[in-house]
This record gives C-alpha cells, structure tokens and sequence, in this order.
C-alpha cells in the first residue's frame, strides 16, 4: 500500500470502529471490540485493498496507536474517540495539573459558557501537552488553546481517565476550570 491508502485506511478503520460498525457489516462487542477477519471483509467490500498483513503495520505504525489488538490478534477496537457507547474498561487515573484542550476560535464563545461537552464522543478529550492540543484544534480551524485546571477539577471529585493510547478524557469541564492560552 501507498502512505496515501494506508492513511485512507486508517480513517476507515477509525470511522467503523468509533462511529459506524454497521458500514462494513461489524458488530462491536459491548468493550468495543471487532473480528479482525470480519473487518478485513468489510474494508474489501468498500473497495479498500486490505489483508491481515496490512492491518497489522497500521496498527504498528499509526502515528497515533488508534487500535489495540487482542491477545490471541482475533479482535482490534479503537482506544478512544468512540459516539457509540463502548465500556472500555478504563481506570480513574489522577491527571496532571494541567490539561490542554485545543479547538477553534469559533467554538470558543460557546465553550467559555457552557464549557467542554462531549458531544457526540464518550468523553471530552484532553491532552498532556499543549504542543498536541495545538495540532487537535487545527482540525476545526483557527485554533485556540485552552488550558484545563485538572488537578483542582480532580480535587473537586471530578474523574479522569487516560485511554491506552495517552489521551485524557473527562466528562465535562466547566468554563470556570478554563484559561485561554
Ligand atoms: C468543541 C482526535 C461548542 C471541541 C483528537 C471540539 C482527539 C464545543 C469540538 C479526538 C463545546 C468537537 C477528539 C461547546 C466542546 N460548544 N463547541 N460547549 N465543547 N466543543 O473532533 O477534542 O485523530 O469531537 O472543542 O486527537 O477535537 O481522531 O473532539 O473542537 O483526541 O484519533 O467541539 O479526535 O483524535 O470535536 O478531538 P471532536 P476533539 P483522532
């Protein structure tokens, strides 16, 4: 594969897992997980060239560790970013002080006021760095970076967890845990 379908691939993999299984005809188990064998059918039938080989490398080398495989490398699910409701098992971890969140200038009014939601994800995702915070809001435009209080949302019995591929995840943060930066 070209980097070119090895990325495409990646988002399609990215999409079925977090978003919609029922595309390439998955069914994720209630932790998220999908058969690898059924994946690669489904990938095959929306015109991607992918086999067990393939799939592996990007699982090895995306740039992100979006996937985790199992043990017996039978089943592979997303580590974080899901809208459908998987329980992935993840354990309350105490954050650092700070957090990062990078988003758009033109979200910003909304968020001071109401503050991070989660939208249509599981959880509103935070980064340890603001470097990646800067490189998460660019998606969404002219992006501003907002530093998050964790270690006093924490203190304030508000819970964090860390996905498996090091991103910060919360339920809500309110305006008043955020600074721009
Ligand atoms: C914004 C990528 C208005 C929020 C990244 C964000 C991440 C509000 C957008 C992962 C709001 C949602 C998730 C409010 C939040 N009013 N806008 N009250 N609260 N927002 O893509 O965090 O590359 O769903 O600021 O690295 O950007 O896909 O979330 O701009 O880890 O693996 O609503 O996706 O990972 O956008 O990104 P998203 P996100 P991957």
């Amino acid at each position: 594969m070209t980097e070119e379908e090895l990325k495409k691939t990646s988002k399609f993999i990215s999409y079925v897992l977090r978003h919609y299984p029922e595309s390439a005809g998955l069914v994720l188990d209630s932790n998220g997980w999908a058969d690898i064998d059924a994946l690669i059918a489904g990938a095959q039938r929306n015109g991607l060239n992918l086999d067990r080989s393939s799939l592996m490398h990007i699982v090895a080398t995306n740039n992100k560790k979006r996937f985790a495989i199992n043990e017996t490398q039978t089943l592979i699910r997303a580590s974080q970013g899901h809208s459908v409701v998987v329980e992935l098992g993840l354990i309350p971890q105490a954050p650092p002080f700070i957090l990062y969140h990078g988003t758009s200038t033109r979200f910003l009014d909304s968020i001071l006021q109401q503050g991070l939601l989660k939208g249509n994800r599981l959880h509103v995702h935070l980064s340890a760095d603001s470097a990646t915070a800067k490189q998460v809001g660019m998606r969404h435009g002219k992006v501003v970076i907002l530093e998050v209080a964790a270690g006093q949302m924490a203190k304030d019995g508000y819970v964090f967890y860390m996905s498996e591929n090091s991103v910060w995840l919360t339920d809500q943060v309110d305006p008043g845990y955020l600074k721009i930066i």
